[in-house]
C-alpha cells in the first residue's frame, strides 16, 4: 500500500509544493488548509495529475477542538499516518517590541507553537503505535538567529527548533524520525501575509537576488525522506546562494 503523508497548510507556498512532490512520487495525500475551495482545487489539481487517493481537512491549527474533530473523522487506515509535515504557520508584522501588535503576537503564537503542537499531539501517537514515522518540522533562519524587529516571529520558530529537539527525544525509542527544516527567503505567500497584503513591500523581499521557491524545499524533504531507514537528518539550514545569515544578503539593486 502507498504510503500516507500529510501536510499541514497546503494550499500554498512550501506546503503545496510539498504535496505536489510526494503526489508526484505516488504517495496517498492528507491536505489541511483554512481556504476550502482553494484546498479542494489543489487537492483536485493533485488526484488529476498523479492518480493519488487524497483527504482533505479543512480546519484553522489555532483551533484545538477543530484540529482534533478533524483528525479523527480520518477513517482508521487514513490514520497510519508515515509522514507529517508541519507546515502551516506565518509572520505578521515587523515592529519592535514596544510597538508590537498584540493580536499579531497571538496568532503567531496560536499557529506556530500551539497549531503545530495540537497537530502533533494528534498524530505522534498513531506514530508511536506503528513504531514507524517520520515528522518534518518546517522551522526558520529565524529561529536560528533572532534579527530586528522579528522578535515575535523569531521567538516562535526558536520555539518550534526546540520542539524538533525535544520531539526527536521523545520518538526515538518509538523509531519515528524528527527532521527539523529551517529555510531563510523562500517566495510565497509569507511576505504578502507579513506585510498585510501591502504586494509592493512583500515583492521588495525577493528583489535583486534569486530566492528559494516552496519546490526547492519540497525537494529537500523528498530527499531526507526517502533516505535509507536507519538514516535520520536532524536539522537543516537553507538559503538562497545570495544570502549568508538572516539579514545579509548579496542583492544586486
Ligand atoms: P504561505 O503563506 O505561502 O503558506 C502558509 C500556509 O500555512 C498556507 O497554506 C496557509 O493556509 C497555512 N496556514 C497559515 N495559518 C494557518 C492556520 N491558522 N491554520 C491552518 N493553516 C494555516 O507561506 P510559506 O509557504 O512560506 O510558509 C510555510 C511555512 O514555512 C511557515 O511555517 C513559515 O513560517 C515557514 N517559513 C517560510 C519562509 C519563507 O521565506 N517563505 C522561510 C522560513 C520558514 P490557509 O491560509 O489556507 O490556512
Ligand atoms: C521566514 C524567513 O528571515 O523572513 O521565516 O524570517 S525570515
Amino acid at each position: 500500500m502507498s504510503k500516507i503523508v500529510c501536510v499541514t497548510g497546503a494550499t500554498s507556498g512550501i506546503g503545496r509544493a510539498t504535496a505536489e512532490i510526494f503526489a508526484k512520487n505516488g504517495y496517498n495525500l492528507i491536505l489541511t488548509g483554512r481556504r476550502k475551495e482553494l484546498l479542494e482545487a489543489v487537492g483536485e489539481e493533485l488526484v488529476k495529475k498523479y492518480k493519488i487517493d487524497l483527504m482533505l481537512l479543512n480546519f484553522d491549527v489555532r483551533n484545538r477542538e477543530a484540529v482534533d474533530k478533524a483528525f479523527e473523522s480520518l477513517p482508521s487506515g487514513w490514520k497510519n499516518i508515515d509522514i507529517l509535515v508541519n507546515n502551516a504557520g506565518l509572520a505578521v508584522g515587523l515592529e519592535p517590541v514596544q510597538d508590537g501588535n498584540i493580536d499579531d503576537w497571538e496568532r503567531m503564537i496560536d499557529t506556530n507553537v500551539k497549531g503545530l503542537l495540537y497537530v502533533s499531539r494528534k498524530v505522534l501517537p498513531w506514530m508511536v503505535k506503528n513504531n514507524a514515522g517520520h515528522v518534518f518540522n518546517i522551522a526558520s533562519i529565524a529561529g536560528k538567529e533572532t534579527y530586528a524587529n522579528g522578535n515575535v516571529y523569531c521567538a516562535t520558530k526558536s520555539a518550534v527548533d526546540s520542539l524538533s529537539r525535544a520531539m526527536r527525544i521523545d520518538m526515538v525509542k518509538h523509531g519515528i524520525k524528527v527532521t527539523n527544516v529551517a529555510p531563510g527567503a523562500v517566495e510565497t505567500e509569507f511576505s504578502i501575509v507579513r506585510f498585510k497584503g501591502d504586494l509592493q513591500r512583500a515583492d521588495n523581499v525577493y528583489k535583486g537576488y534569486e530566492p528559494l521557491t516552496g519546490a526547492d524545499i519540497a525537494d529537500t524533504i523528498y530527499y531526507v525522506a526517502t533516505l535509507p531507514d536507519h538514516v535520520c537528518i536532524n536539522d537543516l539550514v537553507i538559503t538562497p546562494k545570495a544570502q549568508a545569515s538572516a539579514t545579509i544578503f548579496n542583492k544586486q539593486l
